[in-house]
């Protein structure tokens, strides 16, 4: 059986993940979220392809870029920019692929501003608020869908 291709983006400063924020982040690296995906993704028949970018524009072009890949689905923390980005929310929907979004911490238990989310108008779904785990249970929602 041909493995099923998840895109899996990271926005901006995702890529301090262990160092930022830690009593609302976690201590876990992308790194380490990444090899737990790597894991996981085996059992369920999937690959990844895993990405992190602190430049909207380059999420875009990789929302694009998996969709022509043929991705089954992309999973999307887009960081600050899940809150501020139309460029993004076009961008899902100017894709097939279906795109969940994900987030360590539960932004509805956080800012105002954390509480409208761009990108969520145009995802599947979203699973946020189990630190590193909702990358997970993300990837096993992709696998299924
Ligand atoms: C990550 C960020 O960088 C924030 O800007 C979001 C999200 C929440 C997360 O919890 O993964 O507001």
């Amino acid at each position: 059986m041909i493995p099923k291709l998840i895109y899996v983006l990271n926005g901006p400063n995702l890529n301090r993940l262990g160092k930022r924020e830690p009593g609302i982040y976690g201590s876990q690296t992308l790194e380490d979220i990444g090899a737990s995906l790597l894991e996981r993704a085996e059992a369920l028949g999937c690959t990844i392809e895993m990405r992190q970018s602190n430049h909207e524009g380059q999420l875009v072009d990789w929302l694009h870029e998996a969709e022509d890949k043929g991705a089954h689905a992309v999973l999307l923390n887009a960081g600050a920019y899940t809150h501020t980005s139309i460029a993004l929310l076009d961008g899902i929907r100017a894709i097939s692929a279906p795109v969940i979004e994900v987030h360590l911490s539960n932004p509805h238990t956080r800012e105002e501003f954390r509480h409208v989310s761009r990108v969520g108008q145009a995802a599947k779904g979203t699973i946020a608020g189990f630190g590193a785990n909702s990358y997970l249970l993300a990837l096993e929602a992709a696998a299924a869908l």
